[in-house]
C-alpha cells in the first residue's frame, strides 16, 4: 500500500470478509450456557461482515483444555483462513482453573504462532459466573464476536501484507 511521499508505509486489514474465506470456530461444551452465547456472537459477526454461512464450520470439544488440540488440527490443515477459539473457564474452589486457563491460552498462542493460520482467542477466564455472563453478550459486550472480528481482520491483513510484498 503506497502512501504520500516520505510518509511511512502503513499496512492493515479491514473488517470486510475476503471472498470465499473459510472460518472454523472451536467451541468448548463445558459452561455451554456461556459458550453458546459466544458462538452466537462469533457467527453473527462473521455473517454481518460478509462471511458465507456455508463456509463456517463449528467444531465442539469437551472443555477448554481440549481447544488447542482441535485448533492445531484445523489450523494445520491449511484449508481454513482463520480459526476462532471459544470457551469459558470460570474459577472454582480448586487449582483446576489455573491449569486449564493457563494451558488453553498457551496452547492457542502456540498454534497461532506455529501454524501460520490466524487463530484468535475468545476464551473467557473469569473469577465468577457473573463476569462470564457480562462478556457473553451483556454488559461487557461479546468476546465471541470480538474474536471473530479479530479473525476477519487478520485474514484481510494477510492479503494486505502479501500485496505489500511480505
Ligand atoms: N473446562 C472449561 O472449559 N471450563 C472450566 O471452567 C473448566 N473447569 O473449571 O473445570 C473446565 N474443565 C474441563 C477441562 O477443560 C477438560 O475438558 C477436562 O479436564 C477433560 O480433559
Amino acid at each position: 500500500m503506497s502512501n504520500a511521499e516520505n510518509a511511512p508505509e502503513s499496512v492493515e486489514g479491514t473488517l470486510i470478509v475476503s471472498k470465499g474465506a473459510r472460518f472454523a470456530i472451536v467451541a468448548a461444551r463445558f459452561n455451554s450456557f456461556i459458550v453458546e452465547r459466544l458462538v452466537e456472537g462469533a457467527v453473527d459477526a462473521l455473517r454481518r461482515h460478509g462471511a458465507d454461512p456455508s463456509k463456517i464450520t463449528i467444531v465442539r470439544v469437551p472443555g477448554a483444555w481440549e481447544i488447542p488440540f482441535a485448533c492445531a488440527r484445523l489450523a494445520n490443515s491449511k484449508k481454513l483462513d482463520a480459526v476462532i477459539a471459544l470457551g469459558a473457564v470460570i474459577r472454582g474452589s480448586t487449582p483446576h482453573f489455573e491449569h486449564v486457563s493457563s494451558e488453553v491460552s498457551k496452547g492457542v498462542a502456540q498454534v497461532a504462532m506455529q501454524s501460520g493460520t490466524p487463530v484468535t482467542f475468545g476464551v473467557l477466564t473469569t473469577d465468577t459466573i457473573e463476569q462470564a455472563i457480562e462478556r457473553a453478550g451483556t454488559k461487557a459486550g461479546n468476546k465471541g464476536s470480538d474474536a471473530a472480528l479479530a479473525a476477519i481482520e487478520l485474514v484481510s491483513l494477510g492479503h494486505a501484507l502479501e500485496e505489500a510484498g511480505f
